[in-house]
């Protein structure tokens, strides 16, 4: 649902380059205050910025992305300057290696649950999360605040409300990460629609295409950054044969890379996936500072080399406005963990403007635990014995990802809480758990009608009879 206004009129273009006007910290900060509020609107800001509204928003909805300047402040003193982000990145990034801060994108794993064993990271999870602080023993300039004050700056809100078509007041606090370059491994993403299956049947990619994102993802890069590529228009069409071809091609392994000068065949040069790659892929390379807003239906890819120094802020929002859309999004966001979020000094920290944002998400995944949890927990409570004696799996059998309602067992892969050492290596075989299961409901089927068999119920019986009756008992 649209609620945007203030779309028509076409002031001067402009669009890709850098504005007058840069980002400041807590430039949002009137949002959420007073009534003029509702009717100063994303458009009409960025406006006053010098963007082109329309051209942002016609681009967006043709091609399903655009690059954008200006997004981080102008001012060497501001925290969102690019040298303070950088730096702050770095910080977070090193924290990272060292072990000191467990919540990462793990070398090897494309999608949550992060659970391989590598030491290697791509990404540095929640970075709003004021437990960074501590982990990076940070005292003066907090590293997560500084964070949040960016996800919380416009003109990035703004550019965000305006794609997805609601109200800032609506919108809903999801996902912020940090991309970084593996330390000594290649490693590359498949080509990939986050929201819709790469085997769905025509049918189910048509009704799909129908239903909206109800969100929007960036980049935000503070170094060069040419790891993305993506079909420009796919987030709204139907795929090619060749996209789908592409799109069902699984991306080579993580390699890690200690020999100078070795050759990857996989990949060109200029980062072409040889024989895999469809016709029109576009590699969108950032200049620092720059931003990719783009759909997270169009088809993507991503390449990484430890050569390349890479630090891009990376983010969502979604529409709360919708009901179904939010649950959606909550939904998928929850396989990233984010119970975190749920921490009153997190909830505290948040500059105002973020503050709702963060309430009607939590709201959403509240909604979801308690619609999920009695069904997740009778059916998980019945496997559970068996999960350590099982073998590789990574997630719940049932489907069940993220995190897990209330009630539900301590799983590993499935608890962000977890140690890393509790979720290494420990997987769930889903066809034995399956197999399981459906055992546990025929004998339940089979007692129900027949009684317990005597062969069993007699040495009970038997056992029970030997048992002392307890001396205070009266009757
Ligand atoms: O590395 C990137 O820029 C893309 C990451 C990506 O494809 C994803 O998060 O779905």
């Amino acid at each position: 649902m649209s609620t945007c206004g203030a779309l028509t009129s076409v002031s001067s273009a402009f669009f890709g380059e850098k504005p007058g006007a840069a980002a400041e910290a807590g430039a949002l900060s009137c949002i959420s205050s007073g009534a003029a509020s509702a009717t100063v609107t994303a458009a009409s800001r960025l406006r006053a910025l010098g963007y082109d509204p329309d051209e942002l928003l016609q681009h967006y909805r043709d091609h399903g992305y655009i690059i954008l300047d200006g997004l981080l402040a102008s001012d060497t003193s501001s925290p969102l300057h690019l040298d303070s982000l950088r730096r702050l990145a770095d910080t977070a990034t090193q924290i990272t290696r060292d072990g000191k801060w467990p919540h990462r994108r793990i070398v090897g794993n494309a999608f949550p649950p992060f659970t391989q064993n590598n030491r290697d990271s791509w990404g540095v999870q929640h970075i709003m999360n004021p437990q960074l602080d501590t982990a990076a023993s940070a005292s003066a300039a907090s590293i997560s605040s500084v964070f949040q004050q960016f996800y919380a700056s416009s003109p990035l809100l703004d550019v965000a409300s305006l794609l997805i078509g609601c109200q800032v007041e609506a919108m809903q606090m999801e996902l912020f990460n940090l991309l970084v370059n593996p330390a000594s491994h290649r490693f590359a993403l498949g080509w990939h629609r986050d929201d819709i299956r790469p085997d769905v049947s025509e049918q189910e990619e048509e009704q799909r295409l129908e239903t909206p994102t109800y969100g929007v993802q960036f980049n935000t890069a503070l170094w060069d950054d040419d790891c993305l590529f993506i079909v420009p228009g796919t987030h709204r069409r139907m795929r090619t044969a060749a996209e789908v071809v592409a799109n069902n091609a699984k991306a080579p392994p993580a390699v890690q890379v200690d020999s100078e000068g070795e050759v990857d065949k996989t990949f060109g040069e200029d980062g072409a996936w040889n024989g895999v790659d469809p016709p029109n892929t576009m590699r969108v390379r950032l200049k620092p500072g720059q931003t990719a807003f783009y759909s997270q239906r169009i088809l993507h890819r991503a390449s990484y080399l430890p050569t390349a120094k890479r630090a891009t802020l990376h983010g969502c929002y979604g529409d709360a406005s919708s009901g179904t859309g939010a649950a959606e999004r909550a939904r998928n966001v929850l396989q990233h963990g984010v119970e975190w979020m749920r921490d009153a000094q997190f909830g505290d920290s948040l500059p105002p403007v973020l503050k709702p944002m963060r309430t009607v998400f939590l709201a959403q995944v509240s909604t979801l635990s308690r619609t999920s949890a009695p069904l997740a927990t009778l059916l998980c409570t019945t496997t559970f014995p068996f999960l350590k004696a099982s073998a590789k799996m990574s997630q719940c059998p049932l489907g069940f990802t993220g995190t897990p309602p209330p009630g539900h067992p301590k799983v590993a892969g499935l608890d962000a809480k977890a140690s890393e050492a509790d979720t290494r290596d420990r997987h769930w075989n889903p066809w034995l758990l399956l197999a399981i299961d459906a055992l546990f409901i025929l004998a339940a089927i089979y007692v129900a009608r027949n009684g317990v068999p005597r062969a069993i119920a007699d040495p009970i019986a038997n056992v029970w009879r030997k048992v002392p009756k307890p001396a205070a008992k009266t009757e």
